[in-house]
């Protein structure tokens, strides 16, 4: 008799130590990335682990199988004999592909709130019968079924998603740890980081090979951010938004986020500007005050973004280097001969350098040839200064609300804006068409939209159809979406600095 299985992925080979059946079930674990063609020929046609061969059949289905081991073989019973148990125990059982989907699902998606529902569910569910720590009190065929899933998904959540999915959850994390001392469970434990390595592999299939791009860059190096979200097949991710890294010959640079890619003949394609590197305080300074106009920027900083935005509106993407330095590493010459403030954005231009961000979309605007992004009509004008004064008072609004209970602060910044947005009916912009305005929130609604989903489960586009509207619209704007960077590492950064914690998820 023998058990066809991989043990890094088979909860049946939990049910037979339990049984205590490591003599009569022999372990034939198969390389799934290199399977024998034996297996699929003569063993077990779908080509899948876990297989069981007993009594001259080979079966499949790890669910059917945990059961047919208990049913079939000596050892304690897994499986409870009351009715009620036996009912509740179905449910479980049936809910585990459930289970699993919307966590793989969660991993793809931008907030948590897939991951709270599965997660309440089996808390909730441990509570039911409380002669024991587990599912149905004892432990069972039901446990056996959920712990290889829990073992990868809690790490690989904590990893990913920042989630601790136990934080809250005093059941479940009882759970937990009661599992971890069963001795047939132990055995089949695997390292955690070799099983989220597998799991983010086979999650997204990164394509192995380095791709060739015989232009200006020698390969595709890193694929990252959606890459994750972006499917089962290298195909896949053809046309996806992506953030990429390439590397070619002295040079390092990345497509915005939001970029389309496409594969051709071996080469990697991207829509939009090939950003330039960004300067830390091992980088020698450019060469300053040489006629080029340089807007000195952070690719993750909201403000410099504004002035990024304006420039790529107006057209000015040969005309206006960016400089993009790392804030966390800054080089001295940048205070020292640059911009002492220390701060992004600043602009060198004929021979100075100014600061602040929504004077220098103004500059830029006035300055430079490419469409007008300022209203002449003096209403608007006055509407626009009244808005764009707004916007710091907005921003404090909602971080300063991020550590407090209420969401009234968020809720009546939110508000003004989507007034605004009902007062000028040409357009779905601020001032009707697209302006200065619009260049100014943007990149604080890119940021505060997930993280206030994220952080406090509230979304700012219920309810407010303008708001919504003005958000799809801006993300058709070409000049804008080249500088979106992944919500999640804007997410991440912002955390970060304004040290907040997460809600149980
Ligand atoms: N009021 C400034 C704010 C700029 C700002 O705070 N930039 C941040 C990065 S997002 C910075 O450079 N911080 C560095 C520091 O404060 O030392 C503007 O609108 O340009």
């Amino acid at each position: 008799m023998t058990m066809e299985v991989n043990p890094s992925m088979c909860s049946c080979s939990k049910g037979s130590s339990v049984k205590g059946l490591q003599e009569k079930i022999k372990l034939v674990p198969i390389d799934l990335e290199d399977r024998p063609s034996w297996y699929k020929e003569k063993v077990y046609p779908p080509n899948k682990v876990p297989s069981l061969e007993h009594d001259n059949e080979v079966r499949g289905e790890s669910l059917d199988l945990i059961k047919y081991i208990d049913s079939s073989f000596e050892g304690p019973a897994l499986y409870p004999n009351d009715p009620a148990k036996r009912e509740f125990a179905e449910e479980l059982l049936s809910y585990t592909d459930t289970f699993n989907r919307a966590l793989l699902f969660s991993l793809k998606g931008e907030s948590l709130h897939e991951i709270s529902s599965p997660m309440d569910y089996l808390e909730t569910a441990l509570f039911k019968f409380n002669d024991g720590p587990f599912f149905l009190g004892r432990f069972s065929l039901v446990d056996i079924a959920y712990a290889p899933f829990v073992e990868r998904f809690h790490p690989l959540m904590l990893e990913v998603k920042n989630c601790d999915f136990t934080t809250g959850r005093p059941m479940l994390t009882s759970w937990i740890e009661d599992m971890n001392k069963i001795e047939a469970y132990k055995q089949t434990k695997r390292d955690p980081q070799e099983l989220m390595a597998a799991f983010k592999k086979g999650f997204s299939e990164i394509p192995s090979q380095a791709l060739e791009y015989p232009g200006v860059f020698s390969r595709l190096l890193v694929i990252k951010g959606p890459l994750l979200a972006s499917g089962p097949s290298s195909q896949s991710f053809f046309g996806y938004a992506a953030l990429l890294e390439v590397w070619g010959e002295g040079l390092r640079g990345s497509y915005a986020w939001g970029s389309e890619i496409s594969y051709e003949g071996g080469c990697v394609f991207g829509r939009g500007e090939v950003l330039p590197p960004v300067l830390d305080s091992s980088s020698e300074p450019p060469p300053l005050f040489d006629g080029t106009t340089r807007l000195y920027t952070s690719y993750i900083c909201p403000y410099a973004q504004r002035v990024w935005i304006a420039r790529n509106s107006k057209g000015l993407q040969e005309k206006i280097k960016l400089v993009p330095i790392d804030l966390e590493d800054r080089p001295s010459w940048y205070k020292e001969k640059v911009y002492p403030p220390n701060k992004v954005p600043s602009l060198e231009h004929d021979n100075e350098v100014r600061g602040e961000s929504l004077d220098l979309m103004k500059y830029i605007d006035s300055s430079f040839e490419g469409p007008a992004l300022y209203p002449n009509d003096p209403a608007m004008r006055e509407f626009a200064e009244e808005l764009l004064s707004y916007s710091d008072t907005f921003n404090r609004a909602v971080l300063f609300s991020l550590k407090g209970e209420s969401l009234n602060e968020i809720s009546s910044a939110v508000n003004y804006l989507e007034t605004a947005l009902a007062k000028f009916s040409d357009g779905p912009f601020f001032l009707g068409q697209f302006s200065l305005v619009d260049i100014a929130y943007a990149p604080f609604v890119e940021r505060f939209h997930p993280l206030l989903l994220e952080v406090k489960n509230y979304d700012i586009t219920t309810g407010r159809p303008m708001l919504r509207s003005w958000i799809e619209n801006m993300n058709k704007i070409e000049a804008y979406k080249q500088t979106k960077r992944d919500p999640q590492e804007l997410v991440a950064v912002l955390k970060k600095r304004f040290s907040v914690t997460l809600p149980p998820c």
